[in-house]
């Protein structure tokens, strides 16, 4: 018996030497220490053994039992180590690869040029507000002293959904919303998207940037507007700009203006950016018609005010040289990268 029990022990050794996977050796302990293992079944016979046999072959079978586990612990113990250290090989990351390449993007020079605008009259004190694209005809002609029959209705120019129902015009039925909203004073500028029904080509566009302005308060006169928008002008193009107003007509001021720079690339003399004239058109102007605010809620008998708006993609054309509005609109990266 204790020769079987020597044989168990050393055959077990070889074993443990050879095995490769926690798995295995967790086969091969249940082989010899389990419950129905090679050492219990030895142990099963020590009723067979005399009463001095016992005691001795019963110390050796727990003497083996503990050098046993013991070093099947410590087999247990390298394994798995070399199992992690596998994984962790197989797993690893190579942080010095290069990233994937991306491309940064620019501002749209219709941003780039609103931004500057914008920060300018908020620099005045004005407030952004914003409005509806898709507009009631209300807003749109109606509270600005738009009559039915007036040709700038005309179906022609304005895409109607349905009756009472269009795409804007221009920006001012935001500056309606406003006054309607609001009690004077009021100082606000209404960027913002507006649709005509043009067809496109080098200086027309179905969609287009208008910036538009409106102060109403106490003693609001055309000085304030004459010098509001010429400090603009100076702000926008620089301290040596020069202005002029001409006199104009739109249904929702009264009186109302043009205001020119005088050209930046002749001094005034007159070439082909002005085409001869001397002077470039910036904006459109005008005091608030009195019916436009009794329309908003507001005595034009206590208020008054001043108007303004222009075009964005004629600021940033001529700011950039840029000829053709279509650019604007198309996307092609190789217009918008310069920016
Ligand atoms: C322009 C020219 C003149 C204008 C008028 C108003 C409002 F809502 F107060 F009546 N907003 N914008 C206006 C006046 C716009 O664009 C060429």
């Amino acid at each position: 018996m204790k020769e079987q029990l020597l044989q168990i022990r050393n055959q077990a050794m070889d074993s443990l030497d050879a095995c490769q996977t926690v798995k295995e050796l967790e086969d091969l302990r249940v082989k010899v220490l389990g419950k129905k293992g090679e050492l219990t079944g030895i142990l099963k016979q020590m009723g067979k053994l005399s009463a001095e046999e016992r005691p001795v072959i019963g110390q050796l079978a727990n003497e083996v039992r503990q050098e046993l586990e013991g070093k099947i612990e410590e087999c247990r113990a390298v394994l798995k180590e070399r199992q992690l250290a596998a994984q962790l090989e197989a797993e690893q990351l190579d942080v010095t690869m290069p990233g994937r390449p991306f491309e940064l993007g620019s501002m749209h020079p219709l941003s780039l040029v609103l931004e500057e605008i914008e920060e300018i009259f908020l620099g005045m004190g004005f407030d952004i507000a914003e409005g509806p694209e898709v507009e009631y005809d209300y807003y749109n002609f109606e509270a600005l002293n738009l009559p039915k029959d007036h040709p700038a209705r005309d179906t022609q120019d304005t895409f109607y959904i349905t009756d009472n129902i269009l795409l804007r015009t221009q920006t001012s039925p935001v500056q309606v919303r406003v006054m309607e909203k609001q009690k004077p004073p009021i100082r606000v500028i209404s960027p913002g998207r507006v649709y005509r029904s043009d067809a496109v080509d080098a200086t027309h566009s179905p969609v287009f940037h208008q910036i538009e302005g409106l102060i109403v308060d106490k003693g609001v006169t055309m000085a304030n507007l004459k010098g509001t928008l010429e400090i603009f002008a100076k702000r926008l193009y620089g301290e040596d700009a020069k202005t002029r107003f001409r006199p104009h007509h739109f249904p929702f001021t009264e009186p109302s203006a043009e205001m020119d720079t005088q050209c930046f690339a002749c001094g005034g003399k007159g070439c082909r950016l002005c085409k001869g004239e001397g002077w470039i058109e910036l904006l459109g102007c005008g005091m608030v018609h009195p019916k436009v605010l009794k329309n908003c809620g507001i005595d034009p008998e206590v208020y008054s005010g001043f108007a303004f708006g222009m075009g964005l993609e004629r600021v940033v054309m001529r700011r950039f040289g840029i000829d053709d509005l279509r650019l604007f609109f198309e996307n092609d990266l190789r217009f918008l990268k310069q920016f």
